[in-house]
């Protein structure tokens, strides 16, 4: 498995030959399935790729709780309004999980924020793109809770222990969110014809930045080989997207829409659907800070931290205060 995985990326890591014991050692744990805690001997690469990534994912749950949390306000019902309330707390969580597991790999979620507002960390692009009106809702519950199960599903067994543990807890809740943006959809799509059109629209904005969640093709994706020779990935990014894919087309079709893509069909032979590539250009685009929303994004995030830091300091002044206490009474 180690090996196909390699040659599917199409990028060379390091043979168990090449490896000093110490790391060949760390390897064999790996292939033999045995999770990696935080106190045990790991590569520098190893730690930095999982900083990254899971850093990456962290913010995103931040981060995408702004394109829903735009509509808390908005809700058609009362109930509509809790149930998306309780969605973009959850997604908080998330992020507190994920900054948590980061944490055990020796960076602290301060220097994570810091990276995030000074352009080094990234958050996922999906979050790039803006929400409209009520049917993206339902569109990103239904394709973007969507898209990220199907990876963080593939991550419950990633190599790294407090990575993996905190997607068990996390698809749990992932998959109540899907399922409460798909329900949105069942409701337009029951509806007028003027709602069925706003469902429908909302597929058509979302379903290519939906697809491109995954990362760029595996020929351009530079961590893949070596993240996937961890057992940090184990998918690599057009695994998971045709995954996606094949589980979301009948969806759409009980729905009755449309999914925007003339060129989809199932190919019997491969027992999978052919589907057309996202434009890569605008892929690239968006995650180097070009896309529509990134300003506004970033902006918010930047003033989050600042209204916060008076809270940061109290809290600080307390800790210091109870250290001081503890030790006077010793
Ligand atoms: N957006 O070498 P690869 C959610 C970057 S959670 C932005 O293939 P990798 C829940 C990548 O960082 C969604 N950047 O990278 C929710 C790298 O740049 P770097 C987040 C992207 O890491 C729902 C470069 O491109 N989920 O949505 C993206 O091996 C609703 C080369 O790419 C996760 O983060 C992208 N889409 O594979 C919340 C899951 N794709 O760092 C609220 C964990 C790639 O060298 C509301 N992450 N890049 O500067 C992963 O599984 C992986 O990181 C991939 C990318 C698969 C995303």
């Amino acid at each position: 498995m180690y090996a196909q995985n390699i040659k599917s990326t199409g990028k060379r890591v390091k043979s168990l030959d090449e490896m000093d014991p110490q790391e060949r050692a760390f390897q064999e744990r790996i292939n033999a399935g045995e999770k990696i805690e935080p106190k045990d001997w790991m590569p520098e690469g190893y730690r930095q790729n999982l900083i990254r990534q899971i850093g990456q994912h962290a913010h995103s749950e931040v981060v995408g709780q702004l394109p829903e949390g735009n509509w808390i306000t908005r809700a058609p019902t009362l109930e509509r309004k809790a149930i998306l309330l309780a969605k973009v707390q959850d997604e908080a969580g998330h992020g507190l999980y994920l900054y948590c597991a980061a944490e055990t790999l020796g960076i602290s979620r301060d220097e994570m924020t810091e990276q995030l507002l000074d352009g080094r960390m990234k958050y996922s692009s999906i979050f790039n793109y803006p929400t409209l009106n009520w049917a993206d809702m339902g569109a990103v519950g239904w394709l973007v809770d969507g898209a990220a199960i199907m990876n963080q599903v593939a991550l419950q067994r990633t190599s790294y222990g407090p990575y993996s543990r905190a997607m068990i807890r996390i698809c749990k809740e992932e998959a109540f969110h899907q399922r409460q943006g798909y329900d949105i959809m069942m409701k337009m799509c029951a509806g007028t014809p003027e709602q069925k059109a706003m469902a429908q629209d909302a597929l058509d904005r979302l379903w290519y930045p939906a697809l491109m969640m995954f990362g760029p093709s595996d020929k351009d994706s530079v961590h893949s080989a070596q993240s996937m020779a961890w057992g940090i990935k184990t998918m690599t990014n057009d695994e998971g997207r045709q995954r996606f894919v094949d589980q979301t087309v009948p969806q759409a079709e009980y729905l009755g829409l449309t999914i925007p893509d003339p060129d989809l069909k199932w190919n019997e032979e491969r027992g999978h659907y052919d589907y057309t590539d996202p434009d890569w250009s605008e892929f690239f685009a968006v995650i180097n800070g070009n896309g529509p929303c990134n300003a506004d994004r970033l902006n918010a995030r930047r003033k989050a931290w600042e209204d916060g830091a008076w809270v940061r300091d109290g809290l600080m002044e307390h800790a210091r205060k109870k250290a001081a206490r503890r030790q006077a009474a010793e």
